[in-house]
């Protein structure tokens, strides 16, 4: 009964703060000092959404945002209006910034995604074309969709083991 009221108000938490934001990139936004600000979201349930364009060639585009306290983080870059064409990079940066995680191809096509754990704090998210991009698809739009969600705790984590121990004792008896 403990465990099913614990589960019960982490969704309520969740569906409470479900409204993503969605922003238009503006250049010039090459360097982390001009970074284009995507706001401030709190863990668990925000999310953002930003439409950019990598043009011309060799453009970079630089967003910064913060978090209120520790969240997973997870960037994805999609094309517009499909990841058919275009190759994008994506990195994420500290408050410093120096770089805390980056990604490629790991998402649809030769689009990117990532996530990583961080505490409260200020970041950024740097979109770019991959290392590999050809003049075919080196220029493209993209959506990034960025979701604040909450840090997997350890105490959930005894909470499951529990459960499924007494599950496995159900079984044998
Ligand atoms: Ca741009
Ligand atoms: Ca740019």
């Amino acid at each position: 009964m403990k465990f099913s009221l614990i589960g019960l108000a982490g969704i309520v938490a969740a569906a409470s703060t479900s409204q993503a934001a969605f922003f238009l990139e503006a250049e010039g936004n090459n360097t982390s000092g001009t970074a284009n600000p995507v706001g401030v979201y709190a863990p668990p349930g925000d999310a953002f959404l930003v439409d950019g364009s990598i043009s011309p060639l060799g453009d970079q585009d630089w967003f910064i945002f913060s978090v209120t306290g520790p969240a997973e983080i997870k960037a994805a870059v999609y094309g517009r209006p499909n990841s058919t064409i275009g190759d994008s990079f994506l990195e994420l940066y500290d408050a410093v910034p120096a770089l805390i995680t980056s990604d490629d191809d790991d998402n649809i096509g030769k689009f990117s995604s990532l996530e990583a754990n961080v505490p409260a704090g200020t970041y950024y998210l740097r979109v770019l074309a991959g290392p590999r991009s050809t003049s075919i698809d080196a220029t493209f739009d993209y959506k990034l969709v960025v979701g604040i969600n909450i840090v997997p705790a350890p105490g959930s984590l005894c909470v499951a083991g529990l459960g499924g121990l007494m599950a496995a004792r159900r079984k044998r008896s």
